[in-house]
């Protein structure tokens, strides 16, 4: 909507859409440790992260490397969901395998 400021001249007013900031969004990362398989970690990233077989290897050589790596990057919930997840699957088969999120 178009108005006049105090000096005439137009301004327009941001629409309510392009005034809000795109939702805040959060890194999933594994973290290496010396017991889990790493064989289970390829396939849990596989599983819960939607990458191939190759790349999902290329990650999980990196945390084994690296003591870290990402995963992906999402929308809080649905971080927190596959964080929450992982770490259900792993404790089921009796791994330490971390997961956490972190505000990209
Ligand atoms: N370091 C583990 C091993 O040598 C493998 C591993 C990789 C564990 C990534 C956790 O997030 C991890 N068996």
């Amino acid at each position: 909507m178009a108005t006049k400021d105090e000096n005439g001249t137009a301004v327009v007013r941001k629409e309510q859409s392009e005034k809000l900031e795109p939702p805040p969004m959060y890194q999933v990362l594994l973290l290496n440790d010396d017991y889990t398989p790493m064989e289970f970690v390829v396939a849990i990233i596989q599983e819960y992260f939607n990458k191939d077989r190759e790349t999902a290897t290329q990650i999980m050589l990196k945390v084994h490397r690296d003591g870290r790596g990402m995963c992906g990057v999402y929308p809080k919930d649905i971080a927190s969901t596959k964080v929450e997840l992982v770490l259900a699957h792993a404790r089921k088969a009796g791994h330490p395998l971390q997961c956490v999120m972190e505000e990209a």
